[in-house]
């Protein structure tokens, strides 16, 4: 196998595609279904061609090129990282074996689930996207929000490769199933909480790729780990591309909070919103709603499930060879969120295995942090007084140890009653909502940029910010 892509083929790979005709078919008939769904549920803006990132080689040098496609030709295909012929299996009762290049009869159920609640992720997150082109803050902004959605949508492919390769008749129907549901619907939903909630403005939009697309890096980052080679070598390859999400996310908040200290140094009030801007006490109602909302993607704070998938091999923990342990757990523990049988909110200690629902999510929030303080560097460096913070991981939740109980963002225990009545305070309101999105004129001349946001530093690729990124239709 090649580490560089096939572009002579219908479907782009480097997995060789066409020594395996069936599989070749199986995949070219899932292909029109695929394109129908991206014209009915991706981008709704109408455009001639963007200046998009594709996927040319997985090697560590030049694996993309840049250039103005049409959206709807972009090349999606199916790349995994180059094959480590002597990889063994880091952890779990495997631990030491070589890696499995096909699907274990008894895991098979397992790591069905695990890729089709994977797979089903991406295209819900195009979903949830469709309508932002209309409000772009600028043609910068709009080219990062398609290239985020076509990637998104060749991590579908990378899934879909997996169930047509290796889960015959069952994977071909989960395939077609993912294209089936849809974020928000309520026939036919998509399988996790944060991806049936609409992306309705920008500042959700950079909430979202700031906070969901990273608990896509650390479970991704886990199944990167798995004994099953071909989900390793693609999710390794995915988060190559999702590096790119995140920073979306990133930079995207950052140009928010200085926007906002401008405004409120400007204009001398916390108040900016009729001066065109974001308020903090706005800013940290989105936060506290998308950090809580991605916190419950974890799972439970136990799950024996995770239990299992860890001990068979299938899902590790993030950055699992660097730990210092046996890879095994079987005597360790972990502490982690409770409730207490006082109805306290606190913390309990539970054999590791149970627990890597919460190692995992720790090791997310302390990575979530990171962005928390630059954005505080930023205030403090105007002499703005107020932060922003992570709220408390029992606010706001409906996943695990907290979803019967209800608690303020600082980890306090309500009374029945007083969520109804306070939570305004803490989560956005429709007024808070409709504000922000009145803000979101579109703005889609070169160079230009919304006023409620920061110009971007820097192009995409080395070109300068008003470069032509977006040709409208
Ligand atoms: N919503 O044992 P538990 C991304 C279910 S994001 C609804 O605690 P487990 C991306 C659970 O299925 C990353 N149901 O859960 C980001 C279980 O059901 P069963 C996506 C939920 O299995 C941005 C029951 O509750 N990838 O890539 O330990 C843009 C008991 O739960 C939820 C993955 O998540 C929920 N939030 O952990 C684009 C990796 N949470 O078995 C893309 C694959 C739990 O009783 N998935 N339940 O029927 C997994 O590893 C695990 O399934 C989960 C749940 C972490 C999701």
């Amino acid at each position: 196998m090649s580490t560089a892509a096939d572009y002579s083929e219908k479907i782009p790979n480097n997995v060789d595609l066409g020594e395996d005709r069936r599989l070749q078919r199986a995949l070219e008939s899932w292909q029109p279904n695929f394109l129908h769904s991206w014209e009915a549920m991706g981008p709704a803006l109408p455009t001639h061609d963007v200046y998009l990132r594709t996927a040319v080689n997985v090697g560590r040098e030049g694996w993309a090129r840049f250039s103005h496609v049409p959206m709807k030709d972009y090349r999606w295909g199916i790349f995994l990282s180059e094959r480590d012929k002597s990889r063994r299996i880091a952890f779990g009762t495997h631990r030491g074996e070589p890696a499995w290049q096909m699907v274990p009869g008894e895991y098979r159920a397992s790591l069905l689930r695990l890729i089709v609640i994977q797979g089903d992720t991406e295209p819900a997150s195009v979903e949830q996207q469709r309508n932002l082109g209309k409000s772009a803050p600028s043609l910068y902004d709009l080219r990062n929000l398609f290239q985020v959605n076509v990637e998104e949508a060749r991590h579908l492919w990378a899934m879909v490769y997996l169930l047509h390769a290796h889960f015959g008749r069952d994977g071909r129907e989960e395939a077609e199933a993912l294209l089936h549901r849809n974020s928000g619907s309520a026939d036919a939903p998509r399988i996790l909480g944060a991806f049936n909630e609409e992306t309705s403005d920008w500042l959700s939009f950079f909430m979202f790729t700031y906070f969901t697309d990273r608990d896509g890096k650390y479970q991704l980052g886990t199944l990167r780990e798995s004994a099953f080679d071909p989900l390793s070598r693609t999710c390794d390859f995915m988060l190559k591309e999702e590096a790119h999400h995140m920073f979306v996310g990133t930079t995207g908040l950052t140009r928010v909070v200085e926007r906002t200290a401008q405004l409120m140094l400007e204009h001398d009030t916390d108040a900016i919103g009729p001066h065109g801007g974001i308020s903090l006490d706005v800013l940290q109602k989105y936060l506290n709603f998308h950090f809580s909302v991605t916190l419950d993607l974890f799972g439970g704070e136990t799950s024996t499930n995770v239990a299992n998938y860890y001990t068979a091999g299938l899902k590790g923990r993030w950055a699992e060879e660097d730990r210092d342990d046996d890879h095994f757990l079987m005597s360790d523990s972990i502490t982690v969120d409770a409730v207490g049988e006082d109805g306290s909110i606190g913390h309990t200690e539970v054999p590791a295995l149970v627990g890597l629902n919460s190692d995992l999510r720790r090791e997310y929030i302390s990575d979530c942090q990171h962005g928390v303080d630059r954005w505080n560097r930023i205030l403090a460096g105007s002499g703005i007084a107020q932060q922003l913070r992570l709220p408390h991981a029992a606010f706001n939740r409906r996943v695990g140890a907290f979803s019967g109980i209800d608690a303020t963002p600082d980890g306090e225990r309500l009374q029945p009653g007083e969520w109804d009545r306070l939570k305004e305070k803490w989560l956005p309101t429709e007024v808070d909502k409709s504000h922000v999105r009145s803000l979101m004129a579109p703005v889609l001349d070169r160079g230009k940029v919304a006023s409620w946001i920061a110009p971007p530093r820097k192009g995409i690729n080395g070109h300068p910010i008003d470069y032509d990124y977006v040709h409208l239709a």
